[in-house]
């Protein structure tokens, strides 16, 4: 044990008593030294906000190395940073917070597919399907390039609005239609079954019309198939808490996914230590609360200007409010589940040759088509694989494969697999998509 609160005999026993009781507690074991690890004891993540501008401050690097087991790019992987022009995809940042996170051991949470801010200004002057189309091929491109390396993604950020009405905010996204936000979650799955996909929004940090907006929405897609996981409490707060903030998170997770505190900070005041415990008390006691992300690292690198509202100080000294978290985390709680990952259901192939399986994004007259291509019981140098499109469809564009038509060829880079390997290739059309399986031939 080190400096922590300490314990009577009796404490330890009656909660060795509990926990052993219910089988499902974990902690308080040896307290752990590093926000990481201690949250680690309970199946959980700590995490922090990343600039990939900043990673070559040693005391930067240093703490973000030592003390956070999870990165969120702050800025990196939105719409402006990755396709800055339509079509045109730029990683360079992404992939820096990306490797920072794979380097470290860490998990990597994708921050954010589609949001009403930080558009390219490209985007920002479209609308209608010409909006709807562009917005989920940027979806499937993002997170197609990361497929298989993102624990989770936030898909949709801040779609609900603000006051009392509970719902959606106004944006050019949102008047391509209500179903944007499935069709993007749709999109995602398509893209990198792997990943949590997570709607994440702020003033949801207790019971409240806007939080209830999103409850509703969540329950919706839970109801109808629609794919997501998890939500994102982003809990940018004051001085205080909500006194619901867990009964709050305790609701979603009844509705059958994951929680997360994604982008929490806390206005420094006398009460900034005790808040910051209150929200990692919150998280721990719901099962289904993965993990805690703070925005940022030092006050100095925070978004909130001159109210230092994280967890180390502008030389990187740890604050009052660290020590309450790292306290709070090693006090133990609740264990999550162990769910597998969301998984593709792609069959594995018989015989020699290839299959191909195509998943649909659809939306009035358009689609986007991810398809799947797994050799057979022999490796292939090339594929080609014919897709039957309705009458009064056409192929748009196309990634990863050339065409002819609906007829799709490798590219250079994706022919040669293994036996048994799969590679994807997608496009976008107008009309209606396939309906039935695709055809795969070897060469
Ligand atoms: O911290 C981010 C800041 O550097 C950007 O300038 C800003 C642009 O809008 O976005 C900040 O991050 C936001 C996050 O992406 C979504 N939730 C609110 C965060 C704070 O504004």
């Amino acid at each position: 044990m080190n400096g922590n609160a300490p314990r009577t005999v009796l404490g330890a026993l009656l909660a060795g008593a509990v926990a052993a009781a219910v089988g499902m507690l974990a902690g308080p074991a040896d307290a752990a030294t590093t926000l990481g690890a201690s949250a680690a004891q309970t199946g959980r993540y700590f995490g922090a906000a990343i600039a990939a501008g900043r990673l070559g401050d040693a005391t930067y690097t240093r703490i973000l190395s030592t003390e956070f087991n999870s990165v969120t790019p702050e800025n990196e992987m939105k719409w402006d940073a990755t396709e800055p022009s339509q079509g045109r995809f730029t990683y360079t940042n992404g992939d820096r917070i990306l490797n920072q996170g794979l380097a470290q051991g860490a998990k990597v949470r994708g921050h954010a597919l589609l949001w009403h801010q930080q558009q390219p200004s490209w985007a920002q002057s479209l609308s209608g399907s010409a909006l709807r189309s562009a917005a989920i091929n940027h979806v499937t491109q993002v997170a197609t390039h990361y497929r298989g390396q993102i624990y989770a993604w936030d898909v949709v950020n801040e779609a609900f609005a603000d006051g009392g009405s509970g719902g959606r905010r106004d944006s050019n996204l949102q008047r391509t239609g209500n179903d944007w936000i499935e069709a993007a979650f749709r999109a995602a799955r398509a893209a990198d079954p792997a990943a949590k996909l997570c709607y994440n929004d702020y003033n949801t940090d207790g019971i409240n019309a806007k939080s209830t907006g999103i409850y509703t929405m969540v329950r919706d897609f839970k109801s109808r198939g629609v794919p997501i996981d998890c939500v994102g409490f982003q809990s940018h707060l004051g001085t205080s808490i909500s006194g619901d903030y867990q009964a709050n998170l305790q609701r979603f997770a009844d509705l059958g996914v994951d929680v997360q505190i994604t982008e929490l900070d806390v206005a420094q005041g006398g009460n900034q230590a005790n808040v910051y415990a209150a929200v990692t008390r919150a998280c721990l006691a719901v099962s289904r609360c993965t993990g805690i992300t703070v925005w940022g690292i030092r006050d100095s690198d925070s978004w909130r200007t001159g109210e230092n509202p994280l967890l180390f100080d502008n030389s990187g000294t740890k604050k009052a409010a660290y020590t309450s978290v790292l306290n709070a985390l090693n006090a133990g709680g609740s264990t999550p589940p162990s769910d597998p990952p969301p998984s593709s259901t792609t069959p594995p192939p018989s015989g020699a040759g290839c299959t191909a399986t195509v998943s649909l994004n659809s939306w009035t007259g358009g689609y986007v088509a991810t398809v799947r291509v797994t050799a057979g019981s022999s490796a292939l140098t090339g594929w080609t694989v014919t897709v039957a499109l309705p009458s009064g469809s056409a192929v748009t564009s196309t990634w990863s494969a050339t065409n002819s038509g609906n007829t799709f060829r490798n590219a250079d880079y994706n022919g040669q697999l293994a036996a048994g390997a799969s590679t994807e290739f997608g496009f976008q059309g107008t009309g209606t998509g396939p309906a039935a399986a695709p055809t795969c031939q070897a060469g």
